[in-house]
């Protein structure tokens, strides 16, 4: 017997008939009961099963809308956009889709058929956490803004198997876990086979001439890779537009295992079948350095290639082989490098399958890529051994070679007799081992490269692609990056939400500009109060996380001061903790007159590679661990990393936050966007004049910033004769701390373990210049301490932030893309 609803409206459930002509016009509240009932096959169901049913049921009706935005976008001839990413990270789905298909209303009042509440039903939803951190988060907020300014954007990117690794702390270390994220299967997605299209590898090319006397090129004894399109849904906010993000999985193809079978090599070719499957199975955890893996390599080419004859099946099907409108209808937006082999790839397409000549298909590839950077350190610029490309991708490799060939005779010409110049500029980099630069690749077949900041921006200029920018001033320009305000305020901060569309209408959530109306209630007590109210209720909610994921008890009478992003030397959370023992060591002297009590949170992961900055974990942890156990310490400061830090965890801290700490180096992060999230939501910022803080200080004005630290500029000049012995002389606090952890304090039972950290910083190398900002940095928080005593003040700061924030809504650069790069 089906299965029946529990809880109090049962009786009034309506028996479901489910004949295939209703489907169509069925509620919400049929589908889903369909679902419990047939669908999941169970007797009993528990809130994963019922989250299936409900997720189930919100995409079936997005079906319709989702085949009707294919149509038009066909049927009327619009421009395309592609967006090429190698990270997608989407976190949960299921309230974003409730609220931008405004089912909300329908949705809670069918669940309580069922008991259970749709914010418990959406916790069991695991992320979709297809990427490190902003550079992949920003690709998730650009999808929800392109479907909500109904433009026809599709993302393209890897099913991976396993996301970003999950996150535990053994005695304070990080210690890494698979993220099986798909395990209960993910009912988002549709498996769509009819668009699966086949990727080469490896081989060898031959040259023949043909009987038009043409000299073409083929790519013989390659191993086939079947890529498999699933798609997800991206639904527009209240606008029926719903948008594809096609993610490929790589497997084995049919023919190719047929082929080893028949020569009777039965293992040889499962082991090619997990060599196919392996390309796509995990993410790599690496936000900031290429570690030149060959998986990583072939998961790109995969991508591209995948993408790319998907476009030009699609382009063939409605326009035959004629290329010449192509760049009219379509573009590729390169979320940065890691996508541009798809330079290469879209001129073998063009040549070798299409026969277009070398100049045609320059024509269209230079008038159809667009190049984004999200990095100035130099370390994360992509370089691939022309070895390992020659091997793998010989095709490509020839192609980037005649690529190179070509652009080298315009620098030659530009800069005649300079061949310095040439070796500097050119694509490959020679040496013992020649490396292709993929940066400089993308930069030569772009007709826009752009940052993702303002100073990010003109730092390129100025500094790792000057000499591109003389030769082609015209295609570098700036997209200051954003947040989607639908997840990142209407849907994380609902009580927030709530209380400015009273006070302005809900017209913010698609014009994030209205929010600057808030200005004209910094006075108003009224509003003041029910501000503070709704910060207190978030930051209880929060208290809830920290104590069920760390054990620690934070205060909501206190402030809330967070830093969670990637962990990285450059993004400084040394500088944060160097802080937190400086207080510490403060109130053990008894000096707490002006101190503010504080509750510190920490949090993200490093990556598994990367010592250092798992050591700073480490540091955290257990500086965490003596402040949180030392009651005459704990009335002023307590401490919390918080494990596993992700986009649902976001969601709860961001409206919870009252103080931001965006403290890199100046000229080292290339935007943030993290910073947006918590000035959206009412947190203010200390930080540094770097990245997208900048002209969130702009906007928001000096009074109601802490800003600290040295400049960009000020950072090169001082690099070149750096002596922190100079600074910690200078300053007492430097000292006393650097002295504690030096003697052990916070590492009784593991001696010496923080050293490496102590060189680090007392080193005249160190290139993140920790010991020169700490005083500055201190003296600002001493700052932050003062303000936030007067509550009245505190608050009216953080309604400024909040009404400044509406030029970093992803809408606003959406717009951008679309008017100055996509002309879409
Ligand atoms: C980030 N980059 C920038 N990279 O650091 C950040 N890298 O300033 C910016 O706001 C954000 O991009 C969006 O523009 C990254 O997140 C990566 O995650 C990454 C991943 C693989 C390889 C290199």
């Amino acid at each position: 017997t089906p299965v029946k609803p529990s809880g109090k409206s049962q009786s009034k459930s309506k028996k479901v008939t489910t004949s295939l002509s209703k489907l169509e016009d069925s509620s919400l509240a049929q589908r889903v009961q369909r679902h419990v009932n047939h669908g999941l096959g169970r007797d009993k169901y528990d809130k994963q099963e019922l989250f299936q049913a409900l997720a189930l049921s919100v995409k079936e009706k997005m079906l319709q809308r989702w085949r009707t935005t294919r149509q038009a976008d066909s049927q009327f001839e619009r421009k395309q956009v592609a967006y090429l990413s190698l990270e997608f990270l989407m976190g949960r789905a299921m309230g974003n889709a409730v609220m931008n298909l405004d089912l909300l209303q329908e949705t809670q009042e069918l669940l309580k058929a069922y008991a259970v509440e749709l914010e418990e039903l959406e916790q069991v939803e695991h992320d979709a956490g297809l990427g490190n951190g902003g550079l992949g988060r920003l690709a998730a907020c650009f999808l929800d803004s392109c479907a909500s300014l109904d433009l026809s954007v599709t993302g393209y990117g890897i099913r991976y198997e396993y996301g970003m690794f999950a996150q535990k702390l053994v005695d304070g270390f990080q210690v890494e876990r698979p993220d099986r994220w798909l395990r209960e299967g993910n009912p988002w997605e549709v498996r769509v086979s009819e668009h699966n299209v086949i990727v080469p590898f490896f081989g060898h090319t031959s040259s023949y001439v043909d009987p038009n006397g043409r000299r073409n090129v083929v790519w013989l004894d390659t191993q086939d890779v079947l890529a498999v399109a699933y798609d997800m849904p991206v639904p527009g906010y209240k606008n029926d537009r719903v948008n594809t993000l096609r993610l490929w999985k790589s497997e084995a193809t049919d023919d190719f295992d047929l082929e080893e079978f028949n020569q009777g090599d039965y293992t040889e070719a499962v082991a090619r079948k997990n060599m196919a499957e392996q390309i796509t199975m995990v993410l790599y955890p690496n936000d900031a350095s290429e570690n030149g893996k060959e998986l990583r390599l072939r998961q790109q080419y995969f991508l591209s290639s995948a993408s790319l004859q998907d476009l030009l099946n699609n382009w063939v099907r409605q326009h035959g082989t004629d290329f010449s409108d192509f760049a009219k209808f379509n573009v590729m937006q390169l979320n940065d490098t890691h996508p541009s082999i798809a330079i290469p790839e879209l001129m073998r397409l063009l040549i070798d399958e299409y026969f277009l000549e070398w100049d045609q298909a320059w024509q269209v590839v230079s008038q159809t890529m667009a190049y984004t950077n999200h990095t100035l350190l130099p370390e994360a610029l992509e370089r691939w051994s022309v070895r390992m490309l020659e091997h793998m991708l010989p095709r490509i490799l020839e192609i980037i070679f005649e690529i190179n060939a070509r652009y080298l005779d315009l620098v030659a010409h530009q800069w005649p007799g300079d061949e310095q110049k040439l070796a500097a500029m050119s694509i490959i980099e020679e040496g013992n081992e020649p490396h292709v630069r993929m940066a400089y690749l993308a930069i030569v077949a772009s007709f826009s490269v752009n940052g993702v900041a303002g100073l990010h921006s003109k730092l390129l200029t100025s500094g790792l692609f000057k000499d591109f920018y003389q030769l082609w001033p015209h295609k570098f320009n700036n997209k200051t990056n954003g947040v989607t305000p639908r997840r990142w305020l209407a849907n994380c901060n609902p009580q927030l939400a709530s209380l400015l569309t009273k006070r302005l209408g809900n017209d913010w959530v698609t014009d994030l500009s209205h929010l600057n109306a808030l200005n004209a209630f910094t006075d108003d007590k009224g509003f003041i109060k029910e501000w503070q109210q709704v910060k207190q209720n978030n930051k209880a909610v929060l208290q809830q996380l920290i104590k069920a994921e760390c054990d620690v008890d934070f205060d909501t009478n206190m402030l809330f001061d967070v830093q969670v992003k990637r962990i990285h030397e450059y993004k400084r959370q040394l500088l944060n903790i160097l802080h937190v023992i400086h207080l510490y060591h403060q109130i053990q002297q008894g000096n707490t007159s002006n101190m503010v009590p504080r509750c510190v949170l920490i949090g993200g992961k490093a990556a598994p590679g990367y010592a250092m900055a798992k050591l700073i974990i480490k540091l955290a942890s257990n500086v965490a661990h003596m402040v949180n156990s030392d009651p005459s310490v704990t009335p002023f400061l307590r401490v919390a990393f918080l494990p596993n830090y992700n986009v649902s965890a976001m969601e709860k801290i961001c409206p919870a936050t009252d103080l931001s700490e965006q403290i890199s180096t100046a000229g080292k992060e290339a935007s943030g966007t993290g910073n947006m999230k918590f000035m959206m939501n009412g947190a203010v910022t200390i930080g540094t004049l770097d990245g997208a803080n900048v002209e969130m200080l702009e906007e928001v004005g000096e009074d109601n910033f802490f800003l600290f630290g040295l400049t960009a500029e000020q950072v090169m000049q001082q690099r070149q004769d750096y002596r922190p012995q100079h600074f910690i002389d200078a300053s007492p606090a430097l000292n006393e701390v650097l002295t504690l952890i030096d003697s052990g304090h916070f590492s009784l039972l593991e001696p010496g373990i923080f050293s490496p950290l102590i060189t680090a910083i007392t080193s005249c190398d160190d290139p993140w210049m920790t010991a020169a900002d700490f005083e500055s940095y201190r003296l600002s928080q001493e700052h932050v301490a003062k303000v936030y005593k007067n509550q009245t003040a505190w608050t009216q700061m953080s309604i400024r932030n909040t009404a400044a924030s509406g030029r970093f809504s992803s809408d606003v650069t959406i717009a951008k893309y679309r008017d100055e790069i996509w002309k879409a």
